[in-house]
């Protein structure tokens, strides 16, 4: 197992790289350039990064939000421009020491919330927070605008002001769509990609829908371990992997997230980890939760096991904290209890290795 830390670049993240190097056991990144869907990404702003990386002596193997572009997802003519941008940029990528790509499909929303910082009446922490009636209540605008007011001033991962400015144009587009449809564009995405990605030595990891079932509508089709092996069908190749992330995967109880992750390792089809907690409060209804399992409804010891009896070499790090001790920052990815987090994952491991 690698222990990484998803960090966004010195502009745009208050937490400097030396603490990340801090926590015990930390060896790389899981990095991301800040650039929109579609574009080619340049090789001199990416090798800058990559310097400024290896300069505080952690790795950059995994890179997340290479996103895809909407276009690909409708499936529109205009996708192949897009897929040719794609693929330049996994072969940069490669050249510059990077292993894995983590990306999603998911149309218009990567991930939402109803409140971003919710206040765990336990003990004063907050942290993100789904209930599905308050969304029935405000529908996809009205959630767009109090996400971005209540970030804290930072640009969102998946909740870019330049995709959102065409939310209602895109709800339109999707208009119709099933998940066959959708699943028959990813195709046309994947035959054109993963072979370049064996080429090169890189594999696409895609990350589950968060939350883990249809919202907007609109069609999902990465939230269950059946649709995840008709992705892998795809296009069926080492290079065709998942993202399996914990708390997203976790948020549907019906999800055995431990036996995911061993069907998944055992195909060695898990190209990285997203590890934590969530915490269930009722139907469609839940918050984030320390990592510990005793603060939430996920066996994070069973999930730890798991990794390491069946892809005990992937990339995992730990996903998104509660906000503690008055830390101000991103919501989700504060450095303190992303760092208990990983601290614990790591001891989890020690006790693995050692019983
Ligand atoms: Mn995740």
């Amino acid at each position: 197992m690698k222990m990484t830390f998803r960090w966004y670049g010195s502009k745009s993240d208050p937490i400097p790289l030396k603490y990340v190097k801090q926590i015990p056991g930390m060896t790389g990144l899981m990095g991301l350039l800040d650039k929109p869907a579609g574009v080619d990404w340049p090789e001199d702003e990416f090798k800058a990064l990559v310097d400024e990386v290896h300069d505080a002596g952690l790795e950059l193997e995994v890179i997340e939000s290479v996103n895809v572009h909407e276009d690909i997802k409708l499936g529109l003519p205009s996708r192949d421009a897009y897929i040719a941008n794609y693929i330049s940029t996994i072969k940069m990528l490669a050249r510059n020491g990077v292993k894995v790509i983590i990306y999603n499909f998911m149309p218009v929303f990567d991930w939402l919330r109803t409140d971003l910082a919710r206040v765990i009446p336990e003990d004063g922490s907050n942290s993100l927070y789904f209930d599905e009636k308050d969304l029935g209540e405000m529908g996809p605008l009205e959630i767009v605008r109090r996400t971005a007011e209540s970030s804290q001033g930072f640009t969102l991962p998946g909740w870019e002001p330049e995709r959102l400015a065409l939310l209602e144009k895109t709800l339109k587009q999707y208009e119709g769509m099933t998940g066959d449809g959708l699943r028959a564009n990813y195709k046309y995405f994947l035959d054109a990609v993963i072979p370049v990605c064996e080429e090169v030595g890189v594999r696409m990891a895609c990350h589950p829908d968060d939350p883990a079932w249809p919202i907007f509508g609109l069609p999902r089709i990465a939230h269950t371990v059946e649709q995840y092996d008709k992705i892998i069908k795809l296009h069926d190749s080492p290079a065709n992997t998942v993202c399996l992330c914990t708390g997203s995967l976790g948020s549907n109880p019906d999800n055995d997230v431990p036996a995911a992750i061993r069907h998944f390792g055992e195909m060695d089809r898990i190209g990285a980890m997203h590890v934590r907690n969530v915490k269930f409060l009722g139907h469609h209804h839940f918050r984030e939760a320390a990592h510990l399992s005793s603060t939430g409804d996920l066996d994070m010891y069973a999930i730890m096991k798991a990794i390491h009896d069946t892809c005990p070499d992937t990339y995992v790090r730990p996903d998104h904290g509660r906000m503690i001790w008055d830390e101000k920052g991103r919501p989700g990815y504060g450095l303190y209890d992303r760092a208990l987090g990983a601290a614990y994952l790591n001891g989890l491991w020690e006790a693995i290795e050692r019983g």
